[in-house]
């Protein structure tokens, strides 16, 4: 069903593009069907002069952007109305699938999102209803936000706040912190095991305890290599120890990234307030 609609609207585009040869629409459409098995980039590279020009032209990607321009309808089901990105947006944000999950299990309440980035999540929670204040220490980011945020009709559930996470805490009071700080870009990857001080602009300690203070329930998006045993440590640093939950978020079969759920919300179903 899901590639039936992205079929759909990828047709409705070409032919509202007008100017768009047969071709580069059924390569997009191959590319659809195949880049599950990681041949999309294969298919693009059979006529490569050709979709470089059309993507520069029409989405002004860079080189760096191109893998996550072609995930887009799993960032944002809605890319097409119009959503806007910058280069940290496009490999920094939760895809679609994954916010919703972290938005459920929030239940309700206050939600505060420290680092809020394009609005991958901020959206999300504000769609089950949460009160959302949503937090970035980059301007554009937050226009951005705001922006993104209108294509879903939520921007007046969130209160979008330009500003340092770490400084505004002490005037924050919430249900739950969401924490999805920035992992030191694409690189993560190339560390075996990506350990908490790698975190941006602190280590996962110093962040763990600032969001404590704000909240009984904390979540933490982390890279997929994060080492674990660290992860769960951080539930000691209170008394009595948190409960904590780490879920693996799987997208089209394969590890995205790691999520931790601390305090109540751990092993919560849905509706825990
Ligand atoms: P990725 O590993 O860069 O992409 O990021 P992908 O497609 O899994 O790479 P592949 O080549 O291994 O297939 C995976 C997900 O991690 C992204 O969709 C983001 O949700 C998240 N993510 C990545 N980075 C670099 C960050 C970051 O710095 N901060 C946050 N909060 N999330 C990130
Ligand atoms: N979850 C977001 C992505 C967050 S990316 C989404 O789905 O869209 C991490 C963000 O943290 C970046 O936008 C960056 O500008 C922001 N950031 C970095 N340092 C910060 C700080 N001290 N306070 C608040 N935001 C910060």
């Amino acid at each position: 069903m899901l590639s039936n609609e992205v079929a759909a609207l990828l047709r409705k585009r070409r032919y509202s593009a007008g100017k768009r040869k047969p071709k580069f629409f059924k390569k997009i459409v191959k590319l659809k069907s195949k880049r599950r098995n990681k041949k999309a980039i294969v298919v693009v590279n059979e006529d490569k002069e050709e979709e470089e020009e059309e993507e520069e032209e029409e989405e002004g990607v860079s080189p760096l952007v191109k893998k996550y321009w072609f995930q887009r309808y799993d960032l944002f089901w809605r890319y097409d109305q119009g959503i806007k990105m910058d280069e940290e947006g496009w490999f920094s944000v939760t895809p679609e699938q994954i916010a919703i999950r972290h938005a459920l299990r929030c239940g309700g309440g206050v939600v505060i999102d420290g680092f809020a980035g394009v609005g991958g999540n901020a959206i999300q929670f504000a769609t089950m209803c949460h009160h959302v204040i949503a937090i970035d220490i980059d301007p554009r980011k937050i226009a951005l936000a705001f922006e993104n945020a209108k294509i879903y009709g939520v921007e007046d559930h969130i209160e979008f706040i330009v500003g340092d996470f770490f400084q505004l805490a002490p005037s924050l009071k919430g249900n739950v912190v969401f924490l999805s700080p920035p992992w030191g870009g694409p690189e993560y990857r190339s560390k075996e095991s990506f350990t908490l001080d790698l975190l941006k602009p602190k280590n996962g300690y110093s962040l763990f305890q600032v969001a404590q203070s704000i909240a009984p329930n904390v979540i933490m998006y982390l890279p997929r290599n994060v080492d674990l045993l660290q992860v769960e440590e951080l539930s000691w640093l209170s008394s009595p120890p948190l409960k904590v939950e780490i879920e693996e978020n799987m997208l089209h079969g394969r590890l995205k990234s790691i999520t931790a759920y601390f305090g109540d919300i751990a092993f919560s179903d849905i509706s825990m307030f």
